[in-house]
């Protein structure tokens, strides 16, 4: 075996080992096949894993009841996922219970949330997927929780600013770091094939309506590595309609319009691509197989007159409406 597998492939491959049904094995292998470094060295990897996937696609479909869930694995929704990190009755929950319909679970006692409970975050007319997890220490975290912080595209630290923040951050940094889930806020860590092994990471700083002077610069100062710091208290709403610009800023996602010909744009329904996506990677991302026909496009926004003809190469930006014509 390559010894140059990463540590995402190497969380997947730990999922397809533990997997009881053949739809956890699918969607191990998925995945495992999703982020193997493609190059000369994993080839017979990569043809090794697409039999065994070809095969249990294959299988007879099993009955139900032999199907186990992995709770630590939350499927993505909306237009990014944000998973929250931090010490117990920190605040995460009360995050959730604020900024969206998910039914969780706010208490003054330690280990309240055991499972990852996902809900939606409204930004304009974005949402954006937010996680609440349950608590590490430093002493213990649930074995399948890393998978989560892997799986997501943004993690959220959580400190609570009315308690010892050095304290915190020494716990979720060494958690963080000991597992190389952690990217720096500007050049992610990139391994030698060139895949992103950490994630980004901003730090959500709560309860700042009991924190202590200079609380808040503390936590600035000792996490260089966070992307952005924000002030949240729920008592008082500080921060709170803040936290969904925030969190699609970080995101580095961009919204995009698409317009049938001859028709208005749907201005309710954005698509959302990475920043710095074309033409092209629009129409992939909206559909691969019409992906291959796409011709021409014109385009209402940014850095263009209306109506403009551009190539496919063409990068969009954020709010831009496009019509895309297809040979
Ligand atoms: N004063 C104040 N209390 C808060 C704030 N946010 C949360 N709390 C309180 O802190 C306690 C813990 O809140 P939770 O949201 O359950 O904390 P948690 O991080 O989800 O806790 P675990 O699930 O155990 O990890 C509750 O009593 C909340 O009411 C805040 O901004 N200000
Ligand atoms: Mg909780």
């Amino acid at each position: 075996m390559p010894a140059n597998l990463t540590p995402a492939y190497k969380d997947a491959e730990e999922r397809f080992r533990a997997a009881e049904s053949n739809e956890e094995k699918i969607a191990a292998l998925e995945e495992m096949l999703r982020v193997i470094p493609k190059h000369k060295g994993t080839e017979g990897l990569q043809s090794d894993l697409k039999r065994k996937l070809s095969r249990l696609r294959e299988a007879p479909a099993e009955k139900k009841a032999a199907t186990r869930v992995d709770i630590f694995h939350v499927p993505r929704s909306g237009a990014g996922q944000v998973v929250l990190l931090g010490l117990p009755n920190t605040g995460k929950s009360s995050i959730l219970a604020a900024l969206t319909k998910a039914k969780v679970v706010v208490a003054d006692f330690p280990f309240a949330t055991q499972v990852p409970v996902p809900g939606m975050v409204r930004y304009e007319d974005v949402q954006i997927q937010l996680v609440d997890m349950p608590p590490i220490t430093a002493e213990y975290s649930a074995p399948g929780q890393v998978g989560t912080y892997r799986n997501g595209d943004l993690i959220a630290l959580v400190i609570d600013l009315s308690q010892d923040v050095e304290e915190q951050i020494l716990v979720l940094l060494d958690f963080l770091e000991s597992r190389k889930l952690l990217a720096d806020g500007k050049t992610p860590a990139v391994d030698e094939q060139g895949n992103v092994v950490g994630k980004k990471a901003v730090c959500l700083c709560t309860k700042a309506d009991l924190a202590p002077d200079g609380a808040f610069e503390l936590v600035k100062g000792a996490c260089d590595k966070m992307a952005e710091f924000m002030r949240l208290s729920i008592p008082t709403g500080e921060g709170l309609d803040k936290l969904g610009e925030m969190l699609f800023r970080q995101l580095n996602i961009i919204r995009v319009y698409a317009k049938p010909p001859g028709k208005p744009a749907d201005m309710n329904d954005p698509f959302t691509v990475p920043a710095g996506s074309t033409v092209q990677d629009l129409a992939q991302a909206i559909h691969r197989e019409l992906a291959e026909k796409l011709k021409s496009a014109r385009i209402w926004g940014t850095g263009v007159y209306d109506g403009q003809s551009v190539h496919l190469t063409h990068t969009l930006h954020d709010k831009d409406v496009v019509e895309l014509h297809f040979g």
